[in-house]
């Protein structure tokens, strides 16, 4: 009876956590500088679905917690790179990477033609 009860209760709260809201968190890289690089890169990533993500400046990770019912970190990434930083799944048009203040063009590891 008592193992019974168990397995209903765990059962129950499988259901119910996954009802909810699915709030997944990952950390993916995101190349960038400075304090202002967070700011935009921070910016960049609100959207809808997006809970909240933390750029690192050292250790240049960033750390998100979105829904992914609303929305994927493929589109996160994507918004990030059209601010012009490259992230782990997209690289930021060069014309955009440019436009960059100085102090914030990050060393790219592969550059694409110029
Ligand atoms: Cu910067």
């Amino acid at each position: 009876m008592k193992s019974i009860t168990l397995f209903l209760v765990a059962f129950l709260t499988t259901i119910f956590t996954s009802g909810y809201a699915q709030l997944k968190t990952e950390t993916f890289k995101v190349s960038g500088v400075c304090s202002m690089c967070k700011k935009k890169i921070e910016t960049a990533s609100k959207m809808a679905g997006v809970k909240s993500l933390v750029w690192n400046e050292e250790t240049k990770m960033a750390k998100v917690a979105y829904d992914n019912k609303i929305t994927s970190l493929e589109s996160i990434q994507k918004n990030i790179a059209a601010a012009g930083y490259d992230t782990e799944k997209f690289k930021a048009e060069n014309k955009v990477f440019k436009n960059l203040p100085e102090c914030c063009q990050y060393e790219r590891s592969h550059e694409g033609k110029k």
